[in-house]
């Protein structure tokens, strides 16, 4: 596990006409990775990014990208993206029942295999997986939508993922913390083990860019630096 947290910002929750000048502060501030939150109105109630976004978000930023795939058969729609090597890219468990060619896929094309959970969705169903995962992406609020409450109970579903991967040597595996990371709640979501933490209007992301380098240094001092 690496000490110090990465920040992964929310390119949902940024504003269109904002976009330049918050990719501006994120290249200015080293922040490590763009999530990108693929939904279809069908695993969720919401549909957000797509294919055209990314190939264009590709033209104006050389970031890795942090995909979240949010859809039903997420092992189709995945080859629609441009995913790349050296980005993360996490399925939800729930979605698909074929998850494990679902990590085939990621792995051939060098990429960063994940496994998202709901915040319902047990940590056994890991279990015939850990063979594949460079990472797990926990929810800590129902998939779909910015602006929510932390689900309390996920802190300790941490806390357990981390003891567990510590136990059994799996330390390079990496805990994702995604849904109203707060300042207060990266802090949290770090000492019980998380070290990739998805930015979005808890913390860094507004509807406006003034403040943002300040918002971003308050967010790394929650989560190791
Ligand atoms: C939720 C999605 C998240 C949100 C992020 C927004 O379905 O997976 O990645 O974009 O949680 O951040 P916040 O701070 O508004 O919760
Ligand atoms: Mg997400």
């Amino acid at each position: 596990m690496f000490e110090k947290g990465l920040i992964s910002v929310s390119m949902m929750c940024v504003r269109l006409d904002l976009t330049m000048d918050y990719l501006r502060a994120f290249e200015r501030n080293d922040v490590e990775l763009l999530h990108i939150d693929v939904m279809d109105g069908t695993f969720v109630p919401n549909i957000t990014i797509g294919v055209d976004y990314v190939k264009q978000l590709r033209e104006i930023s050389d970031k890795p990208f942090d995909f979240h795939f949010m859809v039903e058969e997420p092992e189709e729609k995945m080859q629609w993206f441009d995913i790349r090597e050296g980005d993360w890219v996490s399925v939800h468990w729930e979605s698909t029942k074929h998850i494990d060619k679902c990590m085939q896929y990621i792995k051939s094309i060098g990429a960063k295999a994940c496994i998202a959970l709901n915040p319902g969705t047990p940590l056994w169903v890991l279990d015939e997986m850990y063979g594949y995962l460079d990472g797990v992406l926990l929810l800590s609020v129902n998939p779909g939508f910015a602006g929510q409450r932390l689900i309390p109970s996920v802190i300790d579903k941490v806390k357990r993922m981390n003891a567990f991967l510590k136990e059994t040597g799996r330390e390079n595996i990496t805990i994702i913390a995604d849904g109203n990371m707060s300042n207060e709640n990266s802090k949290l979501m770090y000492d019980a083990g998380a070290r990739i933490f998805v930015a979005g209007t808890s913390s860094i992301v507004k509807d406006t860019i003034d403040g943002v380098d300040e918002r971003i240094i308050a967010m790394r001092k929650s989560i190791g630096f």
